[in-house]
């Protein structure tokens, strides 16, 4: 008989026979492998903070910082439940620090990156120096660097936490260790690292260490007042109004090796045009509302909300009065691979 008259039981017979030997035909799995374009499991979703800000404070009564070691709610993607995903390649979560608490040091494989939401004050110390946070404030822990977190203010502190842990799982290259001290010892005075890296300039003789930024905290109030000096001269991208990326001084690269993290201010009155980019994006919103069509889904947004869009998820924003929005996605890996792609579509 020929291949084509073939019947599908005396396929699935031979796959039958195949499989105690761990082989399996690709012609039955090829076109989920290899899709024409990007199909994501994520799907866009918006967490708004008045809404799960109660449950975060609920947190604070169940268990201490201490004991948890980390007091976060994982933000999971709705269509990833189970998985700590917020997207396929990125994990985020809210964390919840409490007047008088300390999260123990440790340090992992893992980078994180702090998008702070509420409270002003608390600190984290990381590598020897410590950083008092303030919303707005994008704060980084490289991979392998010792980092604890304390609140020595009146008012509870809330940021936002994105780390790359489902890419170095991905990679089976996970480590981690406690330190044998809650707080770490401190090197240096709170600061050195911004007065040292972040003046555009930098100490004669430095050698680069590390492929993440020297700068550990990038203020807001610096932030804020870059994009508003620059809308002065109206060069609005139809895409993304002003958007700019935080970078390593010592490289020009992005400030983390693994994450990009992006600040936009989308003008009042401006509309984006639709694009899409094969990096899922995490949001964080600093001021202003709107909302964004992320494939005919209208997801609405106020300060202090996140919200997802996925790979290569077609969308546009819309904005009531000025809106700031955080951003961060795998960018630089994909990158860095030759992988990553966009759509702006003609603009
Ligand atoms: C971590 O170290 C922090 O340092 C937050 O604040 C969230 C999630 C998984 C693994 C490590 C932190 C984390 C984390």
């Amino acid at each position: 008989m020929s291949a084509e008259v073939q019947s599908n039981s005396e396929r699935q017979a031979y796959y039958d026979r195949i499989a105690p030997a761990h082989l399996t035909p690709l012609w039955e799995v090829f076109a989920d492998l290899v899709t024409p374009e990007p199909k994501s499991q994520a799907i866009p979703a918006v967490w708004h903070y008045d809404k799960i800000r109660p449950f975060i404070l609920e947190s604070g009564g169940l268990i201490t910082a201490m004991e948890a070691v980390r007091r976060v709610l994982i933000l999971e993607n709705p269509n990833l439940p189970g998985q700590s995903k917020i997207t396929n390649t990125l994990y985020a979560g809210l964390q919840l620090i409490l007047p008088g608490e300390v999260a123990p040091a440790h340090r992992h494989s893992q980078s994180a990156l702090r998008f702070i939401v509420e409270g002003q004050g608390a600190y984290t110390a990381v590598e020897g120096e410590k950083t008092i946070m303030s919303p707005g404030d994008f704060v980084t822990t490289p991979s392998w660097a010792w980092h604890d977190h304390g609140n020595d203010t009146d008012q509870p502190m809330v940021w936002l936490d994105g780390l790359d842990i489902p890419i170095v799982n991905f990679f089976d290259a996970s480590f981690a260790e406690n330190l044998d001290q809650d707080s770490q010892s401190l090197s240096k005075p709170a600061g050195d690292s911004l007065a040292r890296y972040g003046a555009g300039m930098l100490p004669m003789g430095y050698e680069q260490v590390s492929p993440t930024s020297p700068v550990f905290n990038y203020p807001y109030a610096r932030t804020r007042e870059a994009l508003e000096q620059m809308r002065k001269v109206e060069e609005w991208d139809p895409c993304h109004g002003l958007k700019m990326c935080y970078i390593n001084p010592v490289t020009g690269d992005y400030a983390m090796p693994t994450m990009a993290t992006f600040m936009q201010l989308i003008p009042n009155g401006l509309t984006t045009a639709p694009y899409r980019s094969t990096d899922g994006m995490v949001y964080s919103v600093v001021e202003g509302s709107g909302r964004t069509f992320a494939n005919g889904q209208e997801l609405s947004w106020g300060p202090r909300d996140t919200f997802i869009i996925p790979s290569w998820c077609h969308h546009h924003h819309e904005v009531d009065g000025d809106a700031v929005l955080f951003s961060f996605s795998d960018r630089p890996i994909q990158e860095k691979l030759g992988l990553w792609r966009q759509d702006r579509g003609n603009h």
